[in-house]
């Protein structure tokens, strides 16, 4: 049993409280961290986070697809940990992102990798970690879309055609039927936003939430992709080159955007 710290979302799972939270507040944000010994230290990373927690995100994603030292990740999720309450949950890049320390992890398909790899592979070999660390595992069905930058390389994928949003739509209401908890949307980290389509056309045949993200920069782009019907918004570029030079600021401006726009919207995702 997961221990959430915020009073109002005392749920037994990062899943529901995801869930929960989406229905009560419309839209909600997520920032990520890459654990990458290049990027940044651990000390750095959870300062980072603790301005994206001020500045009101709903939860800290941990995961890069070059992430290649394990014992990295640990110390980077501690070091948040030690510093935020909000939940810290597991968006893998591969099978050396998994740390016992977060609260969860997004145990992801590349549903269109033309590897099987990516897509039932990695899963395999890492899910006794998982169990071992009784981790909560919430599926997740993950599709890149073109250009698809380094996790569309890495994880050799079959980019969705930006021009197609109904081939995304086919990929996303596959992945509900096959009992997928969450379907995630990208063309890559710093890469270009997915046309927003790709978002309206998804959100008119799920109920999974979907989450969303990819070069969002400003309060327009993650307007945009809330109206279209995301229910989360990810970033992770736009904190890492700003989020310690203006204290989050910046991001607030943007995560209040989302909050004011997710009042607009109406939720009601069932738990699975
Ligand atoms: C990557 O969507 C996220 O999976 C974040 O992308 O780094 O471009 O914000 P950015």
């Amino acid at each position: 049993m997961v221990d959430i710290i915020i009073d109002e979302y005392i749920e037994r799972s990062i899943y529901e409280y995801i869930i929960k939270k989406i229905n009560n507040e419309g839209a909600l944000h997520f920032s990520l961290i890459d654990p990458d010994p290049l990027r940044q230290s651990p000390s750095k990373a959870a300062k980072m986070a603790k301005y994206a927690e001020d500045a009101g995100t709903d939860g800290i994603l941990i995961g890069g697809s070059t992430v290649f030292d394990q014992s990295f990740v640990d110390k980077t999720i501690q070091a948040i940990k030690s510093k935020v309450e909000v939940p810290i949950i597991i968006f893998p890049g591969g099978i050396s992102n998994i740390s016992q320390y977060a609260d969860a992890i997004f145990f992801m398909s590349l549903l269109n990798s033309s590897d099987p790899y990516f897509i039932i592979g990695q899963q395999a070999l890492a899910s006794y970690t998982i169990k071992s660390y009784n981790l909560e595992y919430i599926s997740m069905a993950y599709l890149i879309i073109e250009p698809g930058a380094t996790a569309g390389w890495i994880g050799n994928a079959n980019l969705l055609p930006r021009k197609k949003p109904k081939l995304t739509a086919a990929y996303a209401l596959a992945a509900e039927m096959m009992g997928f908890k969450i379907l995630y949307l990208e063309a890559g980290s710093g890469s270009e936003k997915i046309p927003i389509e790709h978002v309206k056309t998804c959100s008119s045949v799920l109920n999974i939430p979907i989450i969303t993200g990819g070069g969002v920069e400003n309060k327009d782009d993650a307007r945009a992709f809330i109206e279209a019907g995301a229910d989360i918004v990810v970033m992770g570029t736009f904190i890492e080159n700003n989020a310690l030079k203006d204290n989050g600021n910046s991001l607030k401006v943007i995560i209040d955007e989302i909050k004011k726009t997710g009042k607009t919207q109406k939720k009601n995702h069932s738990i699975k």
